[in-house]
């Protein structure tokens, strides 16, 4: 087994980004931060990576910062406000600047930052087993990495309230029908129907789910009105492109769509 903390897999229009620290259920030591900073950097910048898969290496998807990587030190104090900034911050923005759709596959527990990392991915597949804990509490800690942020949004404050003040376990199916993630999966099956969005999302004209994209992050600060004149001007742009001419000439000619992904 690799002993590298992220697995990149090159693929056709598409990159697998694998989170490889199995023994502690791929929790971020300084080492995997690094890594994934490097795995994320240069994808905006790709025109040929078109989807982006996230997933974890064995029985769990990621359990939030290493606690056992200097966090904390009996007689320190630590400054954990410097380790987000250098590290989750970034990490959380970059993912949601991507502009490209993120596909996350969370293959077992999600807990800590790991959780809020994976819900900050676009479209969020989950095998049955997986469950989803914001363990902060469980440790003294607040939810980081845009979990106050992005919890409410997806399942509304009572549930956000209760699972961050708790620190409960939510299982997969429960995320599904809350609303937390799109999709649960059989086990066996969740990396077939990753890679299959994936693949297929590749495949879509790129630069128009970008603008879906933004107008959605938009809309969670913009009033109607707004968001009315947004979308007009983010469909001007769609239109002028040529994955429009191409939308609307394979329709016309019965066949399936060859999009550019350019704008
Ligand atoms: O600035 C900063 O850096 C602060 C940022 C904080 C962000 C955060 O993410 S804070 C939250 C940190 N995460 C946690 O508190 C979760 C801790 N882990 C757990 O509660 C449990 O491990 C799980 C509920 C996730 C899974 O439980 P279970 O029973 O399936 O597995 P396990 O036996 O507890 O864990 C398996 C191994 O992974 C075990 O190692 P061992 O005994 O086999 O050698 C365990 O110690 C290790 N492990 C799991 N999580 C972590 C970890 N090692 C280090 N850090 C972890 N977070």
């Amino acid at each position: 087994m690799s002993m590298e903390p992220v697995l990149v897999e090159l693929g056709d229009g598409f990159r697998v980004v694998t989170l490889n620290r199995p023994a502690s259920l791929n929790s971020f030591n300084q080492e995997m931060h690094t890594a994934v900073a490097a795995a994320l950097a240069d994808i905006g910048g790709d025109a040929s990576c078109r989807a982006l898969l996230l997933t974890g290496a064995g029985r769990g998807f990621c359990a939030g910062q290493d606690l056992a990587d200097g966090v904390f030190t009996p007689g320190k104090v630590p400054d954990l406000a410097a380790t987000i900034d250098k590290n989750y911050n970034p990490l959380i923005r970059k993912i949601r600047e991507l502009p490209i759709p993120v596909i996350c596959a969370v293959n077992g527990v999600a807990a800590g930052a790991g959780a809020n990392l994976a819900l900050a991915c676009d479209i969020v597949l989950a095998a049955r087993s997986a469950k989803f804990i914001q363990a902060f509490s469980k440790i003294g800690l607040v939810p980081d990495s845009g979990g106050t942020w992005l919890l409410p949004r997806l399942i509304g404050n009572a549930r956000a309230r209760a699972i961050t003040l708790l620190g409960d376990a939510v299982t997969a199916e429960q995320a599904e029908s809350w609303g937390m993630i799109w999709k649960t999966v059989d086990d066996a099956a969740l990396m077939t129907e990753a890679r299959s969005f994936t693949t297929h999302l590749a495949k879509q004209p790129t630069g128009a789910l970008a603008l879906i994209k933004r107008a959605l992050d938009l809309s969670e600060h913009n009033t109607l009105d707004q968001q009315l004149d947004l979308e007009r001007d983010l469909q001007g742009l769609a239109g002028r492109g040529p994955d429009f001419a191409e939308g609307v000439t394979a329709f016309m000619e019965k066949r399936p769509a060859r999009f550019t992904g350019r704008l």
